[in-house]
Protein backbone atom coordinates (compact mmCIF):
# COMPACT_ATOMS: atom_id res chain seq x y z
CA UNK A 1 0.00 0.00 0.00
CA UNK A 2 1.18 3.83 -1.15
CA UNK A 3 0.24 7.10 0.28
CA UNK A 4 0.64 9.55 -2.44
CA UNK A 5 0.10 13.01 -1.66
CA UNK A 6 -3.01 13.32 -4.23
CA UNK A 7 -4.49 9.70 -5.67
CA UNK A 8 -5.66 11.44 -8.46
CA UNK A 9 -2.79 13.59 -9.30
CA UNK A 10 -0.60 11.92 -12.08
CA UNK A 11 2.62 11.54 -12.21
CA UNK A 12 3.07 11.15 -7.95
CA UNK A 13 2.75 7.94 -7.31
CA UNK A 14 4.61 6.13 -9.99
CA UNK A 15 7.73 8.40 -9.12
CA UNK A 16 7.57 7.80 -5.53
CA UNK A 17 9.88 5.59 -5.16
CA UNK A 18 13.15 7.47 -6.69
CA UNK A 19 11.56 10.86 -5.26
CA UNK A 20 11.95 8.98 -1.90
CA UNK A 21 15.10 7.36 -2.53
CA UNK A 22 17.57 10.14 -0.51
CA UNK A 23 14.72 10.71 2.49
CA UNK A 24 15.12 6.67 3.61
CA UNK A 25 18.80 6.64 3.40
CA UNK A 26 18.77 10.37 5.51
CA UNK A 27 17.59 9.01 8.43
CA UNK A 28 18.13 12.19 9.90
CA UNK A 29 17.39 15.90 9.68
CA UNK A 30 17.61 19.55 11.10
CA UNK A 31 14.09 21.60 11.76
CA UNK A 32 14.28 24.94 12.14
CA UNK A 33 11.82 27.32 13.45
CA UNK A 34 12.81 30.88 13.03
CA UNK A 35 10.40 34.00 13.01
CA UNK A 36 9.62 37.19 14.61
CA UNK A 37 8.24 34.66 17.71
CA UNK A 38 11.97 34.21 18.11
CA UNK A 39 12.44 37.49 19.48
CA UNK A 40 9.29 37.23 21.51
CA UNK A 41 11.28 34.30 23.03
CA UNK A 42 7.80 33.00 24.47
CA UNK A 43 6.54 35.87 26.26
CA UNK A 44 4.14 38.86 25.39
CA UNK A 45 4.04 41.65 27.52
CA UNK A 46 6.22 41.00 30.74
CA UNK A 47 3.97 37.13 30.58
CA UNK A 48 5.69 34.24 29.91
CA UNK A 49 3.43 31.68 28.37
CA UNK A 50 3.93 28.14 28.15
CA UNK A 51 6.92 26.41 27.55
CA UNK A 52 5.74 24.38 24.28
CA UNK A 53 5.19 25.82 21.00
CA UNK A 54 6.51 29.30 21.62
CA UNK A 55 6.26 29.95 17.76
CA UNK A 56 2.02 29.97 19.25
CA UNK A 57 3.27 33.82 21.23
CA UNK A 58 1.15 35.79 19.04
CA UNK A 59 -2.00 33.31 19.47
CA UNK A 60 -1.53 32.68 23.36
CA UNK A 61 -1.50 36.12 23.86
CA UNK A 62 -4.25 37.15 21.46
CA UNK A 63 -2.62 39.88 19.67
CA UNK A 64 -3.29 41.75 16.81
CA UNK A 65 -1.16 41.51 14.01
CA UNK A 66 -0.19 45.12 14.06
CA UNK A 67 1.41 45.83 17.14
CA UNK A 68 2.14 42.31 17.30
CA UNK A 69 4.70 43.28 14.26
CA UNK A 70 5.11 46.58 15.59
CA UNK A 71 6.61 44.89 18.99
CA UNK A 72 8.70 42.14 17.54
CA UNK A 73 10.15 43.09 14.16
CA UNK A 74 12.55 45.88 15.49
CA UNK A 75 14.03 42.83 17.57
CA UNK A 76 14.28 40.18 14.98
CA UNK A 77 18.38 41.75 13.92
CA UNK A 78 19.52 38.13 12.69
CA UNK A 79 22.64 40.27 13.55
CA UNK A 80 24.92 37.06 14.09
CA UNK A 81 23.20 35.17 11.44
CA UNK A 82 25.63 32.64 9.56
CA UNK A 83 24.13 30.24 7.47
CA UNK A 84 26.85 28.47 7.04
CA UNK A 85 27.49 27.86 10.41
CA UNK A 86 24.54 26.54 10.87
CA UNK A 87 24.77 24.15 8.15
CA UNK A 88 28.38 23.47 9.34
CA UNK A 89 26.83 22.31 12.81
CA UNK A 90 24.02 20.10 11.11
CA UNK A 91 26.54 18.48 8.61
CA UNK A 92 28.88 17.14 11.57
CA UNK A 93 25.97 16.19 13.50
CA UNK A 94 25.44 14.06 10.65
CA UNK A 95 22.15 15.48 9.88
CA UNK A 96 21.23 15.04 5.89
CA UNK A 97 18.87 18.05 5.30
CA UNK A 98 16.86 20.96 7.15
CA UNK A 99 13.36 21.72 6.77
CA UNK A 100 13.29 25.53 7.69
CA UNK A 101 9.97 27.97 8.30
CA UNK A 102 9.97 30.04 5.55
CA UNK A 103 6.62 31.30 6.90
CA UNK A 104 4.82 29.96 10.40
CA UNK A 105 1.11 30.87 11.45
CA UNK A 106 2.05 34.28 12.42
CA UNK A 107 2.37 34.78 8.70
CA UNK A 108 5.78 37.10 8.61
CA UNK A 109 7.92 35.14 5.74
CA UNK A 110 11.04 34.56 5.88
CA UNK A 111 11.71 34.27 2.29
CA UNK A 112 11.40 36.78 -0.51
CA UNK A 113 7.26 36.84 -1.59
CA UNK A 114 5.90 39.06 -3.65
CA UNK A 115 2.76 37.80 -3.33
CA UNK A 116 0.19 40.51 -2.39
CA UNK A 117 -0.70 40.68 1.30
CA UNK A 118 2.29 39.30 2.06
CA UNK A 119 3.14 42.47 4.08
CA UNK A 120 4.67 40.72 6.74
CA UNK A 121 7.44 40.13 4.38
CA UNK A 122 11.25 40.61 4.84
CA UNK A 123 12.56 41.21 1.57
CA UNK A 124 9.68 43.50 -0.02
CA UNK A 125 7.70 44.39 2.96
CA UNK A 126 8.86 48.17 2.34
CA UNK A 127 8.62 50.20 5.55
CA UNK A 128 7.25 46.89 6.96
CA UNK A 129 10.71 44.58 6.74
CA UNK A 130 12.57 44.27 10.02
CA UNK A 131 16.28 44.89 10.51
CA UNK A 132 17.17 41.72 9.43
CA UNK A 133 15.69 42.55 5.91
CA UNK A 134 17.26 39.67 3.91
CA UNK A 135 16.14 37.13 2.83
CA UNK A 136 17.12 34.75 5.35
CA UNK A 137 15.17 31.64 4.11
CA UNK A 138 17.78 31.63 0.71
CA UNK A 139 20.89 31.94 2.64
CA UNK A 140 19.61 29.09 4.63
CA UNK A 141 18.66 26.86 1.54
CA UNK A 142 21.93 27.69 -0.53
CA UNK A 143 24.00 27.13 2.80
CA UNK A 144 22.58 23.58 3.01
CA UNK A 145 22.72 22.83 -0.46
CA UNK A 146 26.47 24.14 -0.68
CA UNK A 147 27.58 21.36 1.47
CA UNK A 148 25.17 18.52 -0.71
CA UNK A 149 22.50 18.70 2.09
CA UNK A 150 19.08 18.35 1.04
CA UNK A 151 17.19 21.58 2.13
CA UNK A 152 13.11 22.07 1.98
CA UNK A 153 10.53 24.81 3.30
CA UNK A 154 7.80 24.02 6.42
CA UNK A 155 5.30 26.33 5.24
CA UNK A 156 1.95 26.98 7.04
CA UNK A 157 -1.17 26.91 5.81
CA UNK A 158 -2.86 29.49 8.64
CA UNK A 159 -1.66 33.01 8.02
CA UNK A 160 -2.47 34.95 10.79
CA UNK A 161 -2.41 38.12 9.33
CA UNK A 162 -4.05 37.45 6.15
CA UNK A 163 -7.31 39.14 5.80
CA UNK A 164 -8.51 36.00 3.96
CA UNK A 165 -7.17 33.53 6.41
CA UNK A 166 -10.11 32.12 7.98
CA UNK A 167 -8.71 29.61 10.49
CA UNK A 168 -5.67 32.36 10.75
CA UNK A 169 -7.79 34.76 12.11
CA UNK A 170 -10.22 32.61 14.34
CA UNK A 171 -7.05 31.65 16.67
CA UNK A 172 -6.65 35.35 17.47
CA UNK A 173 -10.01 35.89 17.58
CA UNK A 174 -12.99 33.30 17.80
CA UNK A 175 -15.63 35.76 17.26
CA UNK A 176 -14.57 38.52 14.42
CA UNK A 177 -17.31 40.72 14.02
CA UNK A 178 -18.43 41.76 10.24
CA UNK A 179 -15.33 39.59 9.21
CA UNK A 180 -15.90 37.87 5.54
CA UNK A 181 -12.55 35.92 4.46
CA UNK A 182 -12.50 35.10 0.31
CA UNK A 183 -11.02 32.01 1.06
CA UNK A 184 -10.71 31.98 -2.76
CA UNK A 185 -8.25 34.81 -2.73
CA UNK A 186 -6.40 33.16 0.41
CA UNK A 187 -6.08 29.94 -2.17
CA UNK A 188 -4.15 32.86 -4.62
CA UNK A 189 -2.09 33.65 -2.51
CA UNK A 190 -0.86 30.21 -0.76
CA UNK A 191 -0.63 29.09 -4.38
CA UNK A 192 2.02 32.26 -5.60
CA UNK A 193 3.84 31.67 -2.52
CA UNK A 194 3.93 27.72 -2.59
CA UNK A 195 5.16 28.95 -6.35
CA UNK A 196 7.97 31.32 -5.58
CA UNK A 197 9.34 28.89 -2.63
CA UNK A 198 9.39 25.89 -5.70
CA UNK A 199 11.03 28.15 -8.09
CA UNK A 200 13.00 30.80 -7.15
CA UNK A 201 15.65 29.02 -4.62
CA UNK A 202 17.20 26.92 -7.71
CA UNK A 203 15.13 23.69 -5.84
CA UNK A 204 12.64 22.60 -3.11
CA UNK A 205 13.07 18.97 -1.47
CA UNK A 206 10.72 19.15 1.04
CA UNK A 207 7.22 20.96 1.06
CA UNK A 208 6.75 20.89 4.31
CA UNK A 209 3.12 21.63 4.91
CA UNK A 210 1.44 22.61 8.44
CA UNK A 211 -1.61 21.91 8.92
CA UNK A 212 -5.05 21.34 7.71
CA UNK A 213 -8.58 20.94 9.69
CA UNK A 214 -12.19 19.54 9.13
CA UNK A 215 -13.12 22.80 7.52
CA UNK A 216 -10.06 22.88 5.38
CA UNK A 217 -8.35 20.28 3.67
CA UNK A 218 -6.69 18.61 0.34
CA UNK A 219 -9.46 20.40 -2.11
CA UNK A 220 -10.04 23.11 0.02
CA UNK A 221 -6.05 24.61 -0.84
CA UNK A 222 -6.40 24.08 -4.47
CA UNK A 223 -4.37 20.06 -3.57
CA UNK A 224 -5.00 19.47 -6.80
CA UNK A 225 -3.57 22.61 -8.86
CA UNK A 226 -0.92 23.01 -6.72
CA UNK A 227 0.18 19.60 -6.72
CA UNK A 228 0.02 19.26 -10.60
CA UNK A 229 2.25 22.05 -11.17
CA UNK A 230 4.37 21.02 -8.21
CA UNK A 231 5.94 18.03 -9.48
CA UNK A 232 6.22 19.75 -12.98
CA UNK A 233 8.37 22.45 -11.38
CA UNK A 234 10.13 20.14 -8.84
CA UNK A 235 9.97 16.38 -9.99
CA UNK A 236 11.92 15.68 -6.96
CA UNK A 237 10.10 16.93 -4.60
CA UNK A 238 8.77 15.22 -1.57
CA UNK A 239 5.16 16.41 0.01
CA UNK A 240 4.19 15.58 3.68
CA UNK A 241 0.67 14.89 4.59
CA UNK A 242 -0.68 17.84 6.23
CA UNK A 243 -2.57 19.56 2.96
CA UNK A 244 -4.88 16.60 5.26
CA UNK A 245 -6.02 16.71 8.51
CA UNK A 246 -3.99 14.27 11.24
CA UNK A 247 -0.45 13.71 11.75
CA UNK A 248 -0.69 9.95 10.60
CA UNK A 249 -3.01 10.39 7.63
CA UNK A 250 -1.50 8.97 4.54
CA UNK A 251 -2.20 11.39 2.24
CA UNK A 252 1.07 12.38 1.78
CA UNK A 253 4.59 11.39 0.93
CA UNK A 254 5.16 11.21 4.37
CA UNK A 255 3.63 10.85 7.87
CA UNK A 256 4.48 13.89 10.16
CA UNK A 257 4.26 12.44 13.94
CA UNK A 258 5.02 15.46 16.35
CA UNK A 259 7.05 14.99 19.27
CA UNK A 260 5.87 11.49 19.83
CA UNK A 261 6.72 8.01 18.11
CA UNK A 262 4.49 5.48 17.60
CA UNK A 263 4.35 2.58 19.32
CA UNK A 264 4.34 0.33 15.61
CA UNK A 265 5.96 3.41 13.09
CA UNK A 266 3.55 3.55 10.64
CA UNK A 267 3.12 0.88 8.45
CA UNK A 268 2.72 1.19 4.39
CA UNK A 269 4.08 4.64 4.69
CA UNK A 270 7.30 6.92 5.37
CA UNK A 271 7.74 9.30 8.39
CA UNK A 272 9.10 11.13 10.11
CA UNK A 273 8.96 12.42 13.67
CA UNK A 274 9.72 15.86 14.27
CA UNK A 275 11.34 16.77 18.35
CA UNK A 276 12.54 18.92 20.16
CA UNK A 277 15.15 19.42 22.24
CA UNK A 278 13.74 21.41 24.99
CA UNK A 279 9.90 21.96 25.14
CA UNK A 280 9.78 24.21 22.14
CA UNK A 281 10.02 24.58 18.67
CA UNK A 282 10.35 28.32 18.15
CA UNK A 283 12.97 30.29 20.44
CA UNK A 284 11.90 30.53 24.14
CA UNK A 285 14.24 32.09 26.88
CA UNK A 286 12.23 30.21 29.63
CA UNK A 287 12.29 26.89 28.29
CA UNK A 288 15.19 25.30 30.16
CA UNK A 289 14.06 21.71 30.10
CA UNK A 290 16.67 20.44 27.58
CA UNK A 291 16.80 16.70 26.93
CA UNK A 292 19.53 14.87 28.10
CA UNK A 293 22.05 13.20 25.22
CA UNK A 294 20.70 10.24 26.54
CA UNK A 295 17.45 10.87 26.19
CA UNK A 296 17.97 12.42 22.99
CA UNK A 297 19.52 9.45 21.68
CA UNK A 298 16.91 6.83 23.10
CA UNK A 299 13.98 9.22 20.77
CA UNK A 300 16.82 9.24 17.57
CA UNK A 301 17.38 5.49 17.45
CA UNK A 302 14.01 4.50 18.79
CA UNK A 303 12.34 6.31 15.85
CA UNK A 304 15.38 4.84 13.40
CA UNK A 305 14.40 1.13 15.13
CA UNK A 306 10.52 2.10 13.92
CA UNK A 307 11.58 2.80 10.39
CA UNK A 308 10.98 6.58 10.66
CA UNK A 309 13.45 9.83 9.99
CA UNK A 310 14.24 11.80 12.62
CA UNK A 311 13.65 15.48 12.52
CA UNK A 312 15.32 17.35 15.21
CA UNK A 313 14.46 21.21 15.42
CA UNK A 314 16.48 24.08 16.58
CA UNK A 315 15.07 27.31 17.46
CA UNK A 316 17.24 30.15 17.01
CA UNK A 317 16.80 33.57 18.09
CA UNK A 318 16.14 37.18 17.41
CA UNK A 319 19.69 37.51 16.43
CA UNK A 320 20.20 34.51 14.80
CA UNK A 321 22.23 32.72 17.40
CA UNK A 322 21.60 29.21 18.19
CA UNK A 323 20.72 28.39 21.82
CA UNK A 324 24.50 26.99 23.29
CA UNK A 325 22.66 24.13 24.80
CA UNK A 326 21.39 22.72 21.07
CA UNK A 327 24.64 23.35 19.96
CA UNK A 328 26.52 21.29 22.79
CA UNK A 329 23.82 18.38 22.17
CA UNK A 330 24.47 18.35 17.93
CA UNK A 331 28.13 18.51 18.81
CA UNK A 332 27.61 15.06 21.32
CA UNK A 333 25.05 13.69 18.86
CA UNK A 334 28.21 14.35 15.90
CA UNK A 335 30.60 12.53 17.98
CA UNK A 336 28.29 9.41 18.20
CA UNK A 337 27.13 9.59 14.32
CA UNK A 338 31.33 9.72 13.53
CA UNK A 339 31.70 6.78 15.23
CA UNK A 340 28.25 4.96 14.31
CA UNK A 341 26.79 6.48 11.45
CA UNK A 342 26.51 3.08 9.63
CA UNK A 343 24.12 1.88 11.79
CA UNK A 344 21.55 4.71 10.77
CA UNK A 345 22.18 5.73 6.98
CA UNK A 346 20.11 3.91 4.90
CA UNK A 347 18.85 1.16 7.87
CA UNK A 348 15.42 -0.17 8.27
CA UNK A 349 13.42 -1.10 10.94
CA UNK A 350 14.40 -3.41 13.71
CA UNK A 351 12.87 -7.03 13.36
CA UNK A 352 12.15 -7.36 17.17
CA UNK A 353 8.95 -5.40 18.84
CA UNK A 354 10.87 -4.64 21.68
CA UNK A 355 14.58 -5.07 23.53
CA UNK A 356 15.31 -4.99 27.11
CA UNK A 357 18.80 -3.10 26.58
CA UNK A 358 17.79 -1.14 23.81
CA UNK A 359 17.13 -1.17 19.64
CA UNK A 360 18.25 -2.54 16.65
CA UNK A 361 18.11 -1.21 13.14
CA UNK A 362 19.39 -3.47 10.30
CA UNK A 363 20.59 -3.79 6.77
CA UNK A 364 21.40 -6.54 4.23
CA UNK A 365 22.59 -9.08 6.05
CA UNK A 366 23.64 -6.91 9.27
CA UNK A 367 22.09 -6.43 12.46
CA UNK A 368 22.93 -3.01 14.57
CA UNK A 369 22.35 -3.67 18.44
CA UNK A 370 22.45 -0.14 20.42
CA UNK A 371 22.98 -0.85 23.51
CA UNK A 372 21.44 1.49 26.13
CA UNK A 373 21.15 -0.39 29.14
CA UNK A 374 23.86 -3.11 29.76
CA UNK A 375 22.19 -5.92 31.49
CA UNK A 376 23.67 -6.77 34.78
CA UNK A 377 25.77 -9.95 33.77
CA UNK A 378 27.22 -8.05 30.41
CA UNK A 379 25.45 -10.03 27.73
CA UNK A 380 22.66 -8.71 25.96
CA UNK A 381 20.56 -11.68 24.33
CA UNK A 382 18.39 -11.49 20.54
CA UNK A 383 15.43 -13.64 20.64
CA UNK A 384 17.07 -14.13 16.70
CA UNK A 385 16.37 -17.80 15.46
CA UNK A 386 19.52 -17.70 12.46
CA UNK A 387 22.64 -17.49 14.07
CA UNK A 388 25.48 -14.51 14.43
CA UNK A 389 28.43 -15.16 12.86
CA UNK A 390 29.78 -12.48 13.74
CA UNK A 391 29.79 -9.57 15.78
CA UNK A 392 31.75 -6.41 17.22
CA UNK A 393 31.73 -2.56 18.46
CA UNK A 394 31.37 -0.16 15.60
CA UNK A 395 33.66 1.85 18.13
CA UNK A 396 36.63 -0.99 17.49
CA UNK A 397 37.49 -3.71 15.73
CA UNK A 398 37.41 -6.81 18.95
CA UNK A 399 35.55 -9.97 17.96
CA UNK A 400 32.83 -10.27 20.60
CA UNK A 401 31.76 -13.82 21.92
CA UNK A 402 28.51 -14.89 20.68
CA UNK A 403 26.23 -17.95 22.15
CA UNK A 404 24.19 -19.65 19.59
CA UNK A 405 21.22 -21.13 21.31
CA UNK A 406 18.53 -22.57 20.12
CA UNK A 407 15.37 -20.60 21.68
CA UNK A 408 17.78 -17.16 21.33
CA UNK A 409 21.70 -15.86 20.83
CA UNK A 410 23.38 -13.68 23.42
CA UNK A 411 26.56 -11.60 23.03
CA UNK A 412 28.90 -10.53 25.42
CA UNK A 413 29.87 -6.78 26.14
CA UNK A 414 33.23 -5.51 25.88
CA UNK A 415 34.73 -5.46 29.52
CA UNK A 416 36.00 -1.95 29.31
CA UNK A 417 33.50 0.96 27.81
CA UNK A 418 35.53 3.85 28.69
CA UNK A 419 36.72 4.16 24.78
CA UNK A 420 33.02 3.57 23.72
CA UNK A 421 30.58 6.10 24.28
CA UNK A 422 27.20 5.01 24.90
CA UNK A 423 24.81 3.99 23.60
CA UNK A 424 27.12 1.14 22.15
CA UNK A 425 26.59 -0.12 18.85
CA UNK A 426 27.15 -3.71 17.85
CA UNK A 427 26.91 -4.94 14.07
CA UNK A 428 26.27 -8.05 14.03
CA UNK A 429 26.34 -10.47 10.76
CA UNK A 430 23.58 -12.84 10.66
CA UNK A 431 23.56 -15.79 8.33
CA UNK A 432 20.67 -16.29 5.76
CA UNK A 433 19.57 -12.78 5.71
C1 LIG B 1 2.58 22.29 14.48
C2 LIG B 1 2.65 23.79 14.54
O1 LIG B 1 1.44 24.36 14.94
C3 LIG B 1 3.76 24.02 15.52
O2 LIG B 1 3.91 25.35 15.82
C4 LIG B 1 5.05 23.44 14.96
O3 LIG B 1 5.44 24.16 13.82
C5 LIG B 1 4.87 21.97 14.60
C6 LIG B 1 6.05 21.34 13.92
O4 LIG B 1 3.74 21.82 13.80
O5 LIG B 1 1.46 21.76 14.02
Amino acid sequence: ETSVPYEGVPGWESTKKERLEWFREARFGMFIHWGLYSAAGGSWDGKQYPQHYAEWIQAWAKVESKPYAQVLKPKFTASKFDANAWASLAERAGMKYVIITSRHHEGFSIFNSQQPYSVHNDVTGGTNISPAGRDLYGEVVNAFRTKGLKAGAYYSLLDWQHPDSYEGLSYLNPNPTGYKPDHEAYKKYLYGQIKELANNYGGLDVLWLDFSSKKHQGESWGTKQILTDLITWQPQIIVNNRFWDGLENKNGDIGTPEKYIPPTGLPGMDWEVSHTMNESYGYSAHDQNWKSFDKMMRLFIETVSKGGNFLLNVGPDAEGAIPPQATKLLTEIGHWMDVNHDAIYGSEASPFPALDWGYCTQKAGKLYFHVFDIPANGKIEIPLKSPIMKAHPLASKKILQVTNGKAGKTIQLPKDLHNIKMPMVIVAEIEGM
